[in-house]
């Protein structure tokens, strides 16, 4: 039986850079989750009768809502759902399936790499037909639809069993609990050389896997110590856990910490790398050394063609606009174009369906290609060692040979979290009113406000982060975070190019330490946001 509850809007359900974010506590809302999907599901056409494909990273409160999600769309004319046997799907593993089985689109819950339990965070993702998020056009009804919402439709229905892999029915609509890995393994084989991979780690080459006890532990589990035969124990922290072992799932230097230690001050494996609550963030680690996301996109992209899936070559290549212009040196030295974009995967979906780009990546540990849409964190392990079996070479002499050939792209990331809203407004407002006093200071040669017009769909998106560019190339970004769910979060991007080889080995920090004096006094940093350093370096 379908039931139509009444409800009133709640304030604030606002989709983000990637999605819904808001602390546990407030989804735990009677009606808040229910509101927000019918407010998607009110913003679909054609969606009667089609696949749904449901899953999240196993966060606390995944349980709850992907129950609820199931009903909804049981109410709201889906005609099947598959869902990821225990509710578990890393998002590009749902960003695949949306595709292999011509879905209508997907719900994904999850907060990526924000931390879970009853204290954390939830989240709720909508992606569409080509797998990847809703466009900033359907977000923006989303949103609106939030705000005038009066009812929801909901199937009153016994709880799905998720623990049993098989198809039943639910309200009229199939209901088809799936493997959440095998999909995305056969695709992973469909791209890389497993048998180069296999013969390079029964060479003694040693890998560290950290799942972050979150959604990956399945994939690696199966795929690095399954198919590829690594050692038992290869993946770490690989059981998903509601609260994430009460650890933050962001796989930077920083939250993956005793990984980064492990490999580059006690430089016991040969490659290491985790991954995000949800599985579409990538770390990457060689003995001595970290590889920054930047860099990483500019690697994968200029060794691509060893990889089968990647033999043919690039179309193109898109990063976000704060991610360093390490790989627009690769695109011009390949001969193929380079995009870049606003923050957030979305921006990429046009580029990707519309075949100008083949891979594409964020400064903030995204990685992917035109293989799923949406980033994909163990897709970038495999490719990394898809060429490290292919050079037999270690990671540090593949990333300085990198340097040598395109010099190296000295690269950080600033975060000032949780800092008061109103003064990081008033921060970001001061510099836009200085764009002009900037401009001709310091060696900036230009200060404006990103803007991007999608070259496929012609949609265009203002706001998207200042940018202080300098004479030399070297760049100053701010931007205020997406995805935080408590005061305002300022990121600030600094990077600045060097190709002298003979300085290529020094610390980002120092090099960069001019720039980062100025990306505090110009913007008045600790002057409207209270903090005199940064919460978090990357
Ligand atoms: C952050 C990153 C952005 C990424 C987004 C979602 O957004 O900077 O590059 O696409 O998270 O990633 P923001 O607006 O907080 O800077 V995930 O793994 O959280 O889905
Ligand atoms: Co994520």
């Amino acid at each position: 039986m379908i039931r139509s509850i009444a409800t009133t809007p709640f304030a604030g359900q606002k989709p983000g850079t990637s999605g819904l974010r808001k602390k546990v506590r407030e989804f735990q809302q009677p009606h808040y989750a229910e509101n927000y999907i019918q407010s998607v599901f009110d913003s679909l056409e054609g969606h009667a009768g089609g696949t749904l494909v449901i899953g999240g990273d196993g966060r606390f409160h995944n349980a709850d809502v992907i129950q609820t999600a199931i009903r909804m769309a049981a109410a709201n004319g889906f005609g099947r759902v598959l869902v990821g046997r225990d509710g578990l799907l890393s998002t590009p593993a749902a960003s695949h399936l949306i595709r292999k089985y011509r879905a209508f689109g997907g719900i994904i819950l999850s907060a990526s790499h924000n931390p879970g339990g009853p204290d954390g965070d939830f989240g709720i993702k909508l992606n569409l037909a080509n797998g990847g998020p809703a466009p900033e056009k359907l977000t923006d009804d989303i949103y609106a639809r939030t705000g005038t919402i009066r009812e929801y439709r909901i199937a009153d229905l016994p709880a799905v069993d998720l623990n049993k892999l098989g198809e039943g029915q639910a309200g009229g609509m199939a209901v088809a609990v799936i493997d959440p890995v095998a999909d995305y393994a056969a695709l992973m084989q469909s791209l890389f050389d497993f048998d180069a991979m296999r013969s390079l780690i029964a060479s003694g080459f040693s890998i560290a896997f950290d799942a972050m006890s979150a959604v990956t532990g399945p994939y690696a589990h199966r795929i690095l110590e399954g198919l590829l035969g690594c050692p038992a124990g290869t993946v770490m922290h690989a059981t998903p856990l509601p609260d994430f072992g009460g650890h933050h799932p962001d796989p930077n230097p920083v939250h993956a910490g005793d990984l980064t230690d492990l490999l580059v001050t006690r430089r016991a494996a040969d490659f290491g790398a985790a991954s995000d609550g949800d599985g579409d963030r990538n770390l990457i680690l060689g003995r001595g050394i970290y590889v920054t996301p930047s860099d990483s996109l500019a690697i994968l992209a200029a060794n691509a063609r060893l990889t089968p899936g990647y033999a043919q070559g690039l179309a193109g290549i898109a990063r976000s606009m704060p991610t360093s212009t390490a790989a627009d040196r690769v695109a011009a030295s390949l001969g193929i174009d380079c995009y870049e974009t606003p923050t957030g995967w979305k921006f990429f979906g046009s580029l990707l369906d519309a075949g100008l780009i083949t891979l594409c990546g964020e400064e903030s540990f995204g990685t992917s290609s035109s293989h799923v849409r949406e980033k994909d964190g163990l897709w970038a392990v495999l490719m990394w060692l898809n060429i490290l079996a292919r050079r037999r070479e270690s990671v540090a002499e593949i990333v300085t040979g990198h340097w040598r050939e395109f010099g190296r792209t000295y690269y950080t990331r600033h975060d000032y979290e949780e800092v008061d809203a109103d003064g990081a407004d008033r921060l970001m407002a001061g510099l836009r009113a200085r764009f002009v006093t900037l401009t001709g200071q310091h060696g900036i040669c230009r200060a404006d406000d990103f803007a991007y017009d999608d070259p496929v769909d012609g949609s265009h998106s203002s706001g998207q982060g200042i940018r202080l560019i300098f004479e030399d190339g070297g760049r100053i970004v701010y931007r205020l975070s997406g995805t935080g769910t408590q005061g305002a979060t300022l990121r600030v991007y600094i990077e600045s190019h060097e190709a002298d080889p003979l300085r290529h080995g020094l610390d980002p920090q120092q090099t960069l330490a001019r720039l980062i004096d100025l990306s505090r006094s110009l913007a008045g940093i600790a002057a409207h946001t209270g903090r005199a350093s940064p919460s978090i370096i990357t």
